[in-house]
C-alpha cells in the first residue's frame, strides 16, 4: 500500500509521467530521469505512471517496487489505449501540433476520448496512493488532464506540471478540435513550468484569447478559485557524469584515422528518428558543404546517429524511409574506398560509447525544426575538452538556444545558412573555439538536472 510508506512529516514527492522510470537502473539517463530521480529520493514518495506493456489487460495487477524511500507504481494499459491515447492522440495530435506542425496532425474519431479515458485510470488509480500533504508533480503532454479529474474527485494537494515539448502561438492551438477543452486543464495546477519563455508567454496568449474570465498577470493566471503559477524552467543535464563518461575513453567507439590521410575532421549529430529533428534539411546542408568545399573531400565525415522511434505513428515512417534514400543517394555519389561521407547509424548507442564519439568530434551539429530544449546540445558541450574543444550549431528553434548563444545559431530550414555555420565550424580558430565553449560550458554546470527539478518544487511547494 504505497499510501502508508509516509516518513517524518515530511512533504512526499509524487512524480507522474507516462512511463514509470526504472530506478533499479545504476545511472539514471535524460533530465527528466536524473532531476526527478534525485527529487524523489529527497523527498521520498511515488513515481507512477505506464507499466510500459502493450499488450496490457484490464484487470492486470499493478506492478509496484521499492527503491528504497521511492516506491514506482506501473500501471497497465489495454492496446485499445495504447493506440488511442498514445499513438492517436497524444503522438499524432499532440506532438506534431505542439512541434508547429499542423501539416502532420491527424486527428482520428476515438482518439481524444481515449486520451481522456487513459487520464481518468491513471486519475483512479492515483488517488488511493496519495496522502494529504503530498506535492505531485505531473509531467508532459499526455497527462494535461490530470489536474482536473483528480481535482473532480476531491484533490486538494499542490500539483504542478511541466511541459518537456513546445507550446505553440494560439492561432496553431485553436486549429484542433477539442482545443478549449484540453487547454482549460492547465487552468487546474498550482504551477505550470516550461521549457522557454517564448512556451510559456504562448500559454498565456492563448489564455488571453480563449479564456476570457482569466486575468493574465506577468508570472500567474488568476482564475476564480485558484492561482495558476506560470514560470520558465529550462531543464539541463549532469554534466559531470557526462564529461567522465566522455573522458573515459572506451578505444573501440572512435574510429581510427586512415593511414596516410591527414587527420579527419568529424561532424557529429544523435537524435531519436523524428520529424522535428530536422534530419533532411541537415543531410542537405553536409551534401551543399561538399559541394561548394570539394578541398574537404576525405577529410571530414558526418555521423549521424537516430535510433527509430514511434514506428506504429505513419510519418515515423516516412521520414525514416527518406532519410535511407537520403543518406544511400550522397554516400553513392561521393563515397570511396577510404571515404564514408555521411555515416548514418539507425540503433541507439550506449552512452558510454555516444559521449567519446561526441568528445571527439569537431562539430556538433543540433538543428531541430522545433524542440522543446534539446539535452543533446548540453551533451556535446560537457563531453568537449576544454583545451581542444569542438563547436556547437545549433538552430534557433530549439528551447537550448534561449540559454546557449556561443553556439553557432542558425535556421533549420535554411540549407545554405547552415552549410556556412559548418564551414565556419571546422575551420574556427583555437581561441574563439575556446572561448565560446567556456561560456556555455558555465551554462550546462550551473543549470543541471538537479538545480532545473530543485528550482521547479521550491516554486510549487515554498519550504514551510
Ligand atoms: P527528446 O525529444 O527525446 O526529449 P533530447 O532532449 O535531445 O530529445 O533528449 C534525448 C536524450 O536521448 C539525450 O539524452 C540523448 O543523448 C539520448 N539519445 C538521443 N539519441 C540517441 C541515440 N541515438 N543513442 C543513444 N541515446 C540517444 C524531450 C523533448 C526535448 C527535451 C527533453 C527533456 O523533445 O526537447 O529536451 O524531452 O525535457
Amino acid at each position: 500500500d504505497p499510501s502508508s510508506s509516509q516518513g517524518s512529516g515530511k512533504q512526499r514527492l509524487v512524480v507522474v509521467s507516462n512511463r514509470v522510470a526504472d530506478l533499479s537502473a545504476q545511472v539514471q539517463t535524460g533530465g527528466l530521469a536524473v532531476g526527478l530521480a534525485d527529487a524523489v529520493r529527497k523527498r521520498g514518495g511515488i513515481w507512477f505512471g505506464w507499466n510500459g506493456d502493450r499488450k496490457g489487460q484490464t484487470g492486470d495487477p499493478v506492478t509496484i517496487s521499492e527503491h528504497g524511500p521511492v516506491t514506482c507504481v506501473g500501471i497497465p494499459i489495454t492496446p485499445a489505449d495504447f493506440t488511442e491515447y498514445y499513438s492517436d492522440y497524444s503522438n499524432s495530435v499532440l506532438w506534431p501540433l505542439f512541434h508547429y506542425r499542423l501539416d502532420l496532425v491527424h486527428i482520428t474519431a476515438t482518439a481524444f476520448d481515449g486520451y481522456m479515458r487513459v487520464n481518468e485510470a491513471f486519475a483512479r488509480q492515483l488517488l488511493p496512493m496519495l496522502q494529504p500533504d503530498d506535492i505531485i508533480w505531473i509531467h508532459d503532454y499526455h497527462l494535461i488532464p490530470l489536474a482536473g479529474i483528480l481535482r473532480r474527485m476531491g484533490c486538494r494537494q499542490r500539483i504542478g506540471f511541466f511541459l518537456h515539448i513546445p507550446l505553440p502561438p494560439p492561432e496553431l492551438l485553436s486549429a484542433t478540435p477539442h482545443h478549449l477543452e484540453l487547454m482549460r486543464g492547465f487552468l487546474d495546477y498550482d504551477l505550470l513550468g516550461f521549457q522557454t519563455q517564448t512556451d510559456a508567454n504562448n500559454l498565456k496568449s492563448y489564455m488571453a484569447a480563449h479564456a476570457p474570465e482569466i486575468r493574465v498577470a506577468a508570472d500567474h493566471l488568476q482564475a476564480k478559485d485558484r492561482q495558476v503559477r506560470v514560470g520558465r524552467y529550462p531543464i539541463g543535464i549532469d554534466a559531470a557524469e557526462f564529461t567522465r563518461l566522455a573522458s573515459a575513453e572506451r578505444a573501440e567507439s572512435v574510429p581510427p584515422t586512415p593511414v596516410g590521410a591527414a587527420r579527419m575532421q568529424r561532424i557529429i549529430g544523435v537524435d531519436r528518428l523524428d520529424y522535428s529533428k530536422g534530419l533532411p534539411e541537415r543531410f542537405r546542408a553536409f551534401d551543399t558543404l561538399l559541394h561548394q568545399h570539394p578541398d574537404l573531400s576525405k577529410h571530414v565525415n558526418f555521423v549521424q546517429v537516430a535510433p527509430p522511434s514511434r514506428g506504429e505513428v505513419d510519418a515515423y515512417a516516412d521520414i525514416r524511409a527518406e532519410l535511407e534514400q537520403m543518406a544511400g543517394a550522397v554516400n553513392g555519389r561521393l563515397a570511396d574506398l577510404d571515404w564514408t561521407p555521411l555515416q548514418y547509424i539507425c540503433r541507439p548507442l550506449p552512452r558510454d560509447v555516444l559521449a567519446p564519439l561526441m568528445r571527439n568530434s569537431d562539430i556538433g551539429f543540433v538543428t531541430p525544426l522545433r524542440d522543446g530544449m534539446n539535452l543533446v546540445a548540453k551533451e556535446f558541450v560537457a563531453a568537449q575538452d576544454p583545451e581542444d574543444p569542438g563547436v556547437l550549431i545549433l538552430s534557433q528553434f530549439a528551447g537550448a538556444a534561449e540559454e546557449m548563444q556561443d553556439a553557432l545559431i542558425v535556421n533549420p530550414y535554411d540549407v545554405e545558412d547552415m552549410a556556412e555555420a559548418l564551414y565556419r565550424g571546422l575551420t574556427m580558430p583555437l581561441d574563439e573555439r575556446r572561448a565560446r565553449h567556456a561560456a556555455l560550458l558555465h551554462n550546462v554546470t550551473t543549470c543541471g538536472a538537479k538545480d532545473w527539478a530543485a528550482a521547479f518544487l521550491a516554486d510549487l511547494a515554498p519550504a514551510r
